[in-house]
């Protein structure tokens, strides 16, 4: 039997808006729905239309298209997530897509499952500079730093991140985690980061790891 997690997927890979919105509403009213297995079915969903984008299969309307409909999927899911709330507020969290990088499904999904697991949540949003980081991390005094970057353009902006913090004095004040689809372990580490999270799910262990087991 086809489950509501595999029709995700194909409704994603197929760019069906029709089927996506009829299951934006079916996984609401579904019970115990599995948010860890719900975002790895529109991740693996949109890795594949990334394939058929690079193959020339889908054109770039497409990609916008499908990108904008998980985004407010997405959004509209937000109390499944909010449902881990483990209560207490903790500490801060600065989360950023980095600078020259708008894709930012994945970071408001990180953003998300650190919220519902007790973080305070600030969100820059996408293309995010060195120096709104900077600013940011200044102002809100936060324990974790969190940088997403999906183009390998943009990738070489988180190191310029980690530096601006440095230059400012700002970098021992904080642990840095990153991911997203253009970085990996190596990438993370060479660029002074402390942690990488393949997924969302492990990136809310990773950061209380960073912080001493909280
Ligand atoms: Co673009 N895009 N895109 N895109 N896009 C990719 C990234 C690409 C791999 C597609 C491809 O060709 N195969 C390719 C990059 C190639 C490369 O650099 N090597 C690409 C390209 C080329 C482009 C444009 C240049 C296209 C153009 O204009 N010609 C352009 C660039 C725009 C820009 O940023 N300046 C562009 C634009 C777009 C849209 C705007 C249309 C749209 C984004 C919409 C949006 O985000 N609001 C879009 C989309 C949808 C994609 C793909 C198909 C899907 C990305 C996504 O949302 N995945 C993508 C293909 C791919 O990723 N393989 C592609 C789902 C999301 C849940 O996964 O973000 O990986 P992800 O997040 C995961 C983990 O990585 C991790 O947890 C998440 C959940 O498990 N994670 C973190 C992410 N951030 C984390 C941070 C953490 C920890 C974990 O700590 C802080």
């Amino acid at each position: 039997m086809v489950n509501i997690y595999q029709e995700l997927r194909e409704a994603v890979t197929k760019i069906d808006t029709d089927k996506l919105s009829e299951l934006k509403e079916k996984v609401l009213k579904t019970p115990n729905i599995d948010v860890d297995k719900l975002v790895e079915s529109i991740r693996s969903g949109l890795e594949e239309v990334g394939v058929k984008f690079e193959s020339g299969e889908y054109y770039l309307a497409e990609l916008i298209l499908i990108g904008t409909e998980v985004s407010e999927a997405v959004q509209k899911w937000k109390p499944l997530f909010e449902k881990r709330e483990t209560g207490k507020k903790m500490k801060k969290a600065v989360i950023g897509t980095v600078e020259g990088d708008i894709h930012d499904i994945g970071k408001n999904i990180v953003g998300m499952m650190l919220a519902s697991s007790g973080f305070e949540v600030v969100d820059l949003g996408n293309d995010v500079t060195p120096e709104n980081f900077v600013q940011a991390v200044r102002k809100n005094k936060p324990a974790i730093v969190g940088m997403s970057a999906l183009l390998s353009t943009t990738r070489d902006n988180i190191k310029r991140t980690i530096d601006a913090l440095k230059e400012n004095r700002l970098r021992e004040n904080v642990k840095i985690i990153v991911g997203g689809a253009a970085v990996d372990e190596d990438f993370a580490k060479a660029a002074g980061a402390d942690g990488f999270a393949t997924n969302a799910a492990d990136a809310v262990p990773l950061v209380k790891d960073l912080l001493g087991g909280i």
